[in-house]
């Protein structure tokens, strides 16, 4: 029995070190995608969250700058954020906790010998690698039927060939941008139309239906705008109500909305130039309220949203809230977000995903997010103990492995 807080920090560290964890939301794919698998130093360094930051203090005009090849950008990067002032925000500490965590000479900032140990990597190799050094099980991919490239994929037969990767079927074109996505669906023989006219839902459905099947996908999601709501008879709506969700209960899959993002503010930026606003949690009470056969795999970007997500998920035992996603994953907001949720939801939450776009990321998102988590949870386990209430070894670990991998498996089962 744990009887003193000193001992308990310990314990949670070890489980935290041992814990496999299952990674419900990245942008990363199995080798067998082949470049649409994004590794190395380069793209670590051009990562969007780091352009942005990057263009924080250069001028340099944004064509001109992505136009230049991969290795000129990240060299660009490196000199700005790291080598011209110290690399303190979350996403530049995050590059250097990769290198460190690879066994390379972080003090050298010598990107060059950077380079050099990525030459000898396979990426094979470096999946292992990575995946070892996170504690990584499995991570759940965004895919994505209307991206060419992926669709061709998997229609060959490729697909996914390896069981660590999971697959999760994206459908933000069908719901955002129909009067365009749905030639996409012509071009594919489902007979539908502009106006959802003849059999078009009866083909979405048919469309959904397959591409879950054709993925073996563990749930359907879709980023969405702050105004997202189901009150007006929009396309938007009448899909999701009459496709979306009748689907999602047919084959007994979660459906994720992510909301709350405002896409392309600053077009030129692209994906660095996405950013976010506050949303109307009623659209999720809407959804579970009237859905109680549907399950709701749900996070929201905004922080002044998080509260509310949490009491709302109080209420509806098929709603699960998950990760602290995007401009919400930095260490201050991490630790406020996991602390409401833990004090409102106990331990029934998916506490964070990685959002990995690049294979390295696992490394230092989970690394850090780890840290917070852990802290949050030993402060509530040292209240616990105040109150004279014993832990066990085996209770943490229990509790660890719920909010890393357990929940969510069980959410898909329950
Ligand atoms: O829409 C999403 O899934 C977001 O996570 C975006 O991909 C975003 O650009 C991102 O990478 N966030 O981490
Ligand atoms: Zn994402």
């Amino acid at each position: 029995m744990i009887t003193n807080p000193e001992q308990l920090g310990q314990i949670i560290n070890d489980e935290l070190n041992q814990v496999e964890i299952t990674d419900v939301h990245t942008h990363l794919f199995s080798a067998n995608f082949g470049s649409m698998l994004l590794w190395g130093i380069d793209e670590v360094l051009t990562y969007h969250y780091l352009i942005a930051e990057f263009f924080r203090y250069s001028r340099l005009d944004y064509g001109e700058f992505f136009s230049l090849p991969k290795t000129e950008q990240a060299d660009l990067v490196w000199q700005t954020l790291f080598l011209d002032r110290s690399p303190v925000s979350e996403a530049q500490r995050g590059a250097l906790t990769i290198l460190n965590r690879l066994g390379l000479d972080v003090k050298s900032r010598d990107l060059d010998e950077y380079r050099e140990y990525y030459r000898s990597r396979t990426i094979e190799q470096q999946i292992d690698t990575v995946f070892d050094l996170a504690g990584i099980k499995e991570v759940v991919m965004t895919n994505d039927p209307f991206d060419p490239q992926e669709r061709e994929i998997w229609k060959s037969g490729a697909g996914n060939q390896d069981p660590r990767f999971k697959a999760a079927l994206r459908i933000d074109p069908l719901l955002m941008d129909y009067e365009n996505s749905y030639k996409v669906l012509q071009g594919e023989g489902y007979e539908v139309d502009a106006h959802l006219g003849g059999n078009s839902l009866q083909e979405i459905r048919r469309f959904i239906r397959d591409w879950v099947l054709r993925m073996d996908a563990l749930y359907l999601a879709v980023s969405l705008p702050p105004d997202f709501n189901l009150s007006q008879d929009s396309t938007r709506t009448r899909i999701t109500e009459e496709c979306v969700l009748p689907v999602c209960r047919e084959l007994d899959i979660p459906f994720a909305p992510m909301i709350g993002v405002n896409r392309l503010v600053n077009k030129r930026l692209g994906f660095a130039g996405d950013s976010l606003g506050k949303a109307d949690v009623r659209v999720i009470e809407y959804l579970c309220t009237n859905y109680p056969e549907n399950k709701f795999l749900v996070t929201m970007l905004s922080r002044e949203n998080q509260h509310e997500l949490a009491i709302t998920a109080r209420k509806y035992g098929n709603l699960m809230v998950f990760g602290c996603w995007w401009f919400l994953n930095n260490p201050t907001i991490v630790r406020e977000i996991t602390s409401i949720r833990m004090e409102t939801l106990g331990l029934s939450f998916i506490p964070q995903h990685s959002d990995a776009r690049v294979l390295e990321h696992l490394i230092y998102k989970w690394e850090h997010s780890k840290s917070i988590i852990g802290q949050v949870l030993e402060a509530k386990y040292t209240d616990l103990l105040a109150t004279g209430w014993g832990l066990t070894r085996e209770s943490v670990s229990q509790d660890v492995q719920a909010l890393f991998s357990t929940n969510f498996e069980n959410f898909l089962r329950s």
